[in-house]
């Protein structure tokens, strides 16, 4: 995507004609994907830390009409099915000398320390420019330890992807059209050397037709990740709308040599961004789309594919699909489960609060959350237990259903008018002893039109 002035006049015409194509899409779908049901999120970066996958986004306001992004979120999975919602860890207005436009990150653990890098626009100067915030957990609080950019160029500051290798050496690798690196200090905070300028030639990035600006496909979003001594660099590669396409080194500063394309331009955004990692023996591939119902191209979701390799190292291309559908774990029912840990949703969106923290409020008669995988055991639970709270008098129920929305109700809980969402109740119900393996559903019964009920958390007792 090109930044703000970048556009030329032709190019906005396009990207305009772009929007209205894409509104027009039939939305189709799927089973996992997109991986975030309650908030439109974008730019996902994930990170594995003390074996649980860890994902930075970028958010989509609703009904947003341009990059109208404020903040940057963290969701994670212990099983590639069901996902957390930790809410926001930064926003734009957390670091003072910046302005706007919290577009793609990526955050990196070394040394227990968090380092999560983040485009902005400066105050200063009016220009993109990358900062980096610190902080003890991957959920923040995240603070900007510089009080400046750590890096700015002449020209298109976006979208850091940051690397440490083997050797311990980090690389931070940015930029539209240009594409930038420099070495980081061990430190994280501070880097030596020059920002080197990546030469954008054919046999690094293919070959672009019909555009004088640009002579190759790059276009933004870099992605730097290393498998058995090759390194890769993804990127989400023009004209509009974007597929995305990589190239590897046998060093990570390059030569690059141009590989394919590894996704074609799909899904109704006319961006995409790629997020690559290993966990428990597979890699995955992040990225996004324009799949939730009212999405496209600024309000975008994030989704992902499991990644192969040919045995050359060469990618074979990969398709927009429904995502993951064999879960690596199951869920423990007996512990809190946070209710916005979430396999899919239909009707809830997502919010946050001093009093909970995050939570998710039920908008519509029928709104379900499903989670994958819920192992009760030979243990027999005969109690369900939550937090729930409603602003409603009308009668407004929760239900609880195993393996489909329509499945058997275990359990019906009238929600007591508590007044609003920063006063709760616990709820509990009696069932009938629930034993194996199933999935779970909570759908929620009621006539008023929005709101009808907020919810923090569920568990079963035995
Ligand atoms: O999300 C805003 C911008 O759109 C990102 O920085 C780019 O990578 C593209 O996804």
């Amino acid at each position: 995507m090109r930044i703000n002035t970048i556009f030329s006049n032709r190019n906005l015409f396009f990207l305009l004609l772009l929007i209205l194509f894409q509104t027009a899409v039939v939305v189709s779908s799927w089973a996992q994907n997109p991986i975030v049901q309650t908030m439109y999120t974008a730019d996902p970066a994930p990170m594995v830390w003390n074996d649980r996958l860890w994902l930075y986004t970028t958010h989509d306001a609703d009904g947003s009409s341009w990059f109208t992004m404020d903040d940057w979120r963290v969701y994670s999975t212990n099983d590639m099915v069901n996902w957390t919602d930790h809410g926001v860890v930064l926003s734009y207005c957390d670091i003072e000398w910046a302005k706007g436009d919290a577009w793609a990150a990526q955050c990196i653990e070394r040394n227990g320390k968090f380092y999560l890098y983040v485009p902005l626009i400066s105050k200063v100067n009016n220009r993109g420019a990358i900062g980096v915030a610190v902080a003890d957990t991957p959920l923040g609080p995240f603070y900007d330890p510089l009080g400046k950019p750590l890096a700015q160029t002449d020209w298109g500051d976006i979208d850091p992807t940051v690397f440490i290798d083997d050797d311990g050496q980090a690389y931070l690798y940015w930029g539209n059209p240009n594409l930038y690196y420099v070495k980081l200090n061990e430190d994280m905070i501070s880097y030596e050397g020059e920002i080197v300028k990546v030469p954008l030639t054919e046999e690094s990035f293919g070959k672009r037709e019909g555009d004088p600006q640009r002579n190759t496909l790059y276009e933004e979003g870099p992605w730097l990740y290393k498998r058995n001594k090759l390194y890769y660099l993804f990127w989400p590669g023009g004209p509009l709308p974007e597929h995305i396409g990589y190239s590897t080194s046998t060093s990570p500063e390059g030569p690059w040599k141009y590989g394919g394309v590894v996704m074609p331009a799909q899904g109704r955004a006319f961006t995409n961004h790629p997020g690559v990692i290993d966990f428990r023996g597979k890699t995955y591939f992040f990225y996004h789309n324009g799949a939730l119902p009212g999405g496209g191209g600024f309000t975008r979701s994030v989704a992902v594919e499991e990644l192969r390799f040919n045995p050359d190292g060469s990618i074979p291309r990969i398709n927009m699909t429904e995502g993951i559908t064999q879960g690596l774990a199951t869920l423990n029912p007996y512990l809190l489960n946070q209710a916005e840990t979430i396999a899919f949703s239909e009707g809830f969106k997502s919010s946050q609060n001093e009093k909970v923290g995050v939570f998710v409020t039920a908008n519509h008669d029928g709104a379900y959350i499903k989670v994958r995988d819920v192992d009760f055991r030979d243990k027999e639970a005969t109690k369900f237990t939550a937090r729930v709270a409603t602003t409603h008098n009308d009668p407004i129920t929760l239900e609880v259903r195993l393996d489909s929305r329509e499945g058997e109700k275990i359990a019906s809980i009238r929600i007591p008018r508590t007044g609003g969402n920063d006063r709760w109740a616990i709820v509990s119900a009696d069932i009938n002893g629930v034993t194996g393996l199933h999935d779970l559903y909570f759908v929620v019964k009621g006539k008023p039109t929005s709101h009808l009920m907020y919810f923090d958390y569920w568990r079963f007792s035995e």
